[in-house]
């Protein structure tokens, strides 16, 4: 059950963005972003690889055509109607990957795994829509001699939270790191403390409310999705709940928030092909209503797992209800290529 995440690698060869501009449910065509020839990949778990604010959309991957891998983005300022040209935010000998990116107003934040010698999380910022960007930065070594892998970015008001993977500690835990001025300066803490395997974090922030969703794998279980909830910007951190748990492997989470309501999908293998499943809170992630059984989008997704689709394929109604609040749209299935 165990898999290699670099073995899947080539299953996306050429990233392709669905454009996120056209109404809920009415799906515009495939819009291709990269003819390089090379491969071109978005990161392996729940992270963003695209962010909007306002009219302008960013999108970050990370690309082989310079013979190593480094970071790529490209932005739209129209919504995604038209693309401006590529871009790397790295360069240099060494190898940069597993990008995400989060935009709020004019601010955009992209981080990534780099190994320079030890492995380590890295950051860039630009504060004009991505039309110029500061220095990189790095934001944290390994905790250990491990690795640094799937880092993910949200950007609320002021806030950006940032979560990753570390085996440094002898096992993979999960870390953070929480910016209160637009990710000038950070401050941060290790989220688990357990034997198994804490791994592929996603992170999503909405008011004051963080949430962290990961995949957990027990010695004796399949893997889990586990949740972790701050309620005030990251500075302590409610005990963790278990989202999903059964006989089937549960893997690859990622986590949107919009007002209180906060949305959990997974790669859930229950049914032999495999499937995407979902849970909502409509109170900040304080209780979780829904079973993943009984709301699944079975074959939305098909088995890549970096597409973030609750905004996209969910309708909110406004209502208080988290049930009523999600609505499947038609149920097209959407591939990577
Ligand atoms: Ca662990």
């Amino acid at each position: 059950m165990k898999s290699n995440p670099l073995a899947s690698l080539a299953s996306l060869v050429t990233l392709i963005l669905i454009p996120a501009s056209g109404a809920l449910g009415n799906w515009g065509p495939d819009q291709r972003l990269t003819s390089d020839g090379s491969s071109s990949l978005t990161s392996w778990n729940g992270a963003w690889c695209v962010a909007a604010a306002d009219s302008a959309v960013h999108v970050v991957w990370y690309d082989f055509r310079d013979g190593q891998w480094e970071i790529y983005y490209k932005r739209s300022l129209d919504n995604g109607a038209s693309w401006e040209a590529d871009r790397h935010l790295t360069s240099g000998s060494i190898q940069s990957t597993f990008p995400a990116v989060a935009a709020r107003d004019s601010l955009v934040h992209v981080v990534w795994a780099e190994f320079d010698g030890r492995w380590g999380i890295s950051y860039r910022r630009s504060a004009d829509r991505g039309a110029t960007w500061e220095d990189a930065v790095r934001l944290a070594v390994s905790a250990g001699s491990g690795t640094t892998y799937y880092p993910s970015v949200a950007a609320e008001g002021s806030c950006v939270h940032v979560v990753w993977q570390d085996s440094g500690p002898g096992n993979d835990e999960i870390y953070y790191l929480g910016s209160l001025d637009n990710g000038s300066t950070w401050s941060g803490r290790r989220l688990t403390v357990t034997d198994d395997p804490s791994k592929v974090p996603s992170v999503a922030a909405s008011s004051t409310f963080v949430h962290v969703v990961w995949q957990e794998w027990p010695s004796s279980a399949c893997e889990e999705i586990h949740y972790l909830r701050s309620t005030d910007l990251g500075l302590t951190w409610v005990p963790e709940e278990t989202l999903a748990a059964g006989e089937s492997p549960a893997t690859n989470p990622s986590v949107a928030a919009d007002g209180s309501v906060v949305h959990v999908v997974w790669s859930d293998a229950r049914e032999t092909a495999g499937g995407i499943y979902w849970r909502g809170s409509g109170d900040d992630g304080a209780t979780w209503k829904m079973s993943a059984s009984s709301h699944r989008g079975r074959g939305l997704l098909g088995a890549v797992p970096p597409w973030r689709f609750p905004p996209l394929m969910w309708t909110l109604s406004g209502s208080t209800d988290a049930t009523a609040m999600l609505r499947p749209t038609t149920p097209d299935r959407r591939t990577a290529g």
